[in-house]
């Protein structure tokens, strides 16, 4: 597959796409901008529901790839998951389909292995294949959007690169965080590579910085030629005098998926 140009961004008016919007034309990319709400500061993007299909089809003609992080990013009714995050997802792999686009890298998130112990001390890395653990009806529909990939890759071969981004915010906000951050630059960096990594099939890697307090193997995201260039450290003194250090007595301390396993915060859509 040569280098794609035009990439396809979808929830570009969100806090992820926001970020992506601004750092991912420094690599050479024309960006073309979906969301069903409208994007500040951007008149041309396409105000599309992931409902409407002939929309959807539309909106991939020509592009060399898509990044699609448009969905439910938290926790929501069944009902509104399975609207935006299994019907959405299938609905963007058929317009792709259809279109013949040959990639796409999808954010999926690591809610769909939530339930898995968090590492404590010495134990291993978590892998990428390690089994689904979804914590939320948000992080079922995230695995099945991996299956659903797996799927369009055996069946169509549609290239794919699934993310499981842990957070991606300028800062890590909890200690928790310190292991899962994703820099906004190695964001970049990632999708980046997971748009122009040669023979991807459908890849599943985990999207965090190169954190000293890391819990899941990067060992595939470098193999797709990702170079993670930073590491919440930086934050562990303000963020561990504000908060301690994580409680192995504490359930929302347990668990990859941390609070979502508890008490998940709601999308307020
Ligand atoms: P966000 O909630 O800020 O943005 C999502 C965007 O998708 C919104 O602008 C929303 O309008 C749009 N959207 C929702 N339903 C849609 C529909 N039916 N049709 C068209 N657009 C729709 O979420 P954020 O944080 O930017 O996350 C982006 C993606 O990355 C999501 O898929 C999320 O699940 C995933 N992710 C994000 C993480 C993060 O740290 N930000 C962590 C793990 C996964
Ligand atoms: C996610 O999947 C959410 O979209 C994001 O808002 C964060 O809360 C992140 O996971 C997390 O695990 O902290």
């Amino acid at each position: 597959m040569p280098a794609p140009r035009t990439v396809l961004l979808t929830g570009a008016a969100g806090g992820l796409g926001t970020l992506m919007r601004g750092l991912l034309p420094a690599y050479g990319y024309d960006l073309r901008l979906l969301d069903m709400r409208p994007v500040d500061g951007e008149p041309d993007a396409l105000m599309v529901d992931l409902a409407d299909r002939a929309a959807l089809r539309e909106a991939v003609r020509g592009v060399d790839a898509v990044l699609h992080l448009a969905g439910i990013s938290l926790e929501s009714t069944f009902d509104k998951i399975l609207k935006a995050n299994v019907e959405g997802v299938h609905h963007l792999y058929e317009a792709v389909r259809e279109e013949g686009v040959p990639r796409v890298v999808l954010a999926s998130s690591n809610h769909a292995v939530g339930f898995t112990p968090r590492p404590v001390g010495d134990d291993p890395l978590i892998p990428v294949d390690t089994p689904r653990r979804p914590d939320t009806f948000y992080g079922l529909s995230k695995s099945f959007g991996e299956d659903l990939a797996q799927l369009y890759w055996d069946k169509y071969g549609i290239e794919t690169v699934s993310v499981r981004i842990g957070a991606c915010f300028l800062e890590p906000v909890n200690v928790r965080m310190m292991s899962v951050w994703m820099s906004p630059g190695d964001g970049a960096r990632l999708f980046h590579a997971a748009l122009t990594a040669p023979h991807v099939k459908h890849s599943v890697v985990y999207g965090s910085s190169a954190n000293t307090r890391l819990w899941w193997d990067l060992g595939p995201a470098r193999a797709l030629g990702y170079e993670p260039q930073d590491d919440s450290e930086q934050y562990a003194e303000k963020l561990i005098a504000k908060h301690g250090e994580l409680d192995p007595a504490n359930p929302d301390h347990a668990h990859l998926g941390g609070h979502f396993c508890t008490n998940p915060p709601v999308w307020p859509y």
